[in-house]
């Protein structure tokens, strides 16, 4: 008989060790970037995190490289809830509320230092709020640094610009400050950009030195012009479908996550920026760094307009007026 208890209760204690407490909730991750970019680690870095912080109740898999869409899907189905997360430049929220692209203005941060400043005062974040009721929550920010040309000739001053066709995100702002400085502003997907630049559709795009590398423009382009016209920060942002439906303690484990993930990859930014400009230095033509005034001069109109046109004129007076510090 005692055998017979002892036997059952191993079958049960084997049966009870085969079987997780309870099933993790997997959440997707929707990253653009290719694996050697630091968005694309990072949303790795934040994954791994939240599985620890939740002792394994939370279970976040990243998908890169536009295997889950490319920016302007992700917006949608983090939005109707069909995937949790993704990390997105600010430009592309525009489409769902026109004030965002207040971040794609030229010029309005003087430098990473100011640009941080602003980022990590809660008002940056009160502005992200505005995005809640469409479904969306900003989770963190993650650097995207600054943004310089890449062209088939090259860009000196902006008479150089003129005529030329530069790639951009479906953003407004950006295609006004193409115009400003002489060019057109063609919006593209970031994944069909590299063909875009080969067959010739555009002359140029413009971006940082990580998606250089990573997304190899440097084959399909010759001159770099570094004139860091604009800092458009990346967020990481999970559906509010979703994150209504978590617990509080699993909440809290995203925000924090989240949190640690900006300080990483802050570092992880600064050393692949070292890196890919060196890189870049081998791999193109030309690397050209610009004297910024005339660049500045030609958008300056453009910023004030826009603010006032996006209703986003205090934010915006706010930027410009802690810069003075900087
Ligand atoms: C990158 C940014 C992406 C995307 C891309 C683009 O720097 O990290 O979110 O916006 O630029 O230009 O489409």
């Amino acid at each position: 008989m005692r055998r017979v208890i002892f036997g059952i209760i191993t079958m049960f204690a084997v049966v009870a060790l085969a079987m997780p407490a309870s099933a993790a909730t997997v959440l997707k991750f929707s990253s653009i970037h290719e694996p050697n970019h630091p968005s694309a680690y990072t949303a790795e870095f934040f994954a791994s995190r939240v599985k620890q912080l939740t002792k394994g109740e939370v279970d976040v898999q990243v998908y890169h490289s536009r295997q889950l869409g490319d920016a302007r899907d992700n917006v949608e189905n983090v939005r109707n809830g069909s995937i949790a997360f993704t990390s997105v430049s600010i430009s592309n929220l525009s489409q769902v509320m026109p004030a965002m692209d207040a971040w794609s203005l030229p010029f309005i941060f003087k430098s990473d230092d100011h640009y941080w400043y602003c980022l990590n005062d809660p008002k940056a974040m009160e502005f992200m709020k505005q995005l809640e009721p469409k479904g969306i929550k900003t989770i963190t920010w993650i650097t995207s640094g600054a943004r310089n040309f890449f062209t088939q000739k090259p860009i000196r001053t902006p008479a150089d610009m003129k005529g030329m066709k530069i790639r951009v995100m479906a953003s407004p702002v950006m295609i006004d400050t193409m115009k400003a400085m002489g060019a057109s502003g063609v919006p593209v997907a970031w994944g069909e950009l590299y063909t875009a630049l080969q067959t010739g559709v555009v002359d140029g795009g413009e971006n940082n030195h990580p998606s250089v590398i990573s997304m190899k423009f440097y084959e399909v382009s010759k001159f770099y012009t570094i004139d860091e016209h604009m800092r458009i920060p990346d967020v990481n942002i999970i559906s509010t479908k979703v994150f209504e439906k978590l617990s509080k303690s699993q909440q809290a484990a995203i925000l924090k996550a989240g949190e640690e993930a900006t300080a990483y990859m802050r570092g992880a930014w600064k050393v692949a920026e070292v890196e890919d400009l060196n890189k870049i230095k081998g791999l193109m033509k030309e690397v050209i760094t610009v004297d910024k005034k005339p660049f500045m001069e030609a958008v300056a109109p453009l910023v004030k307009e826009s603010a006032k046109k996006l209703g986003a004129e205090s934010f915006v007076d706010w930027v410009l007026a802690t810069g003075k510090n900087f």
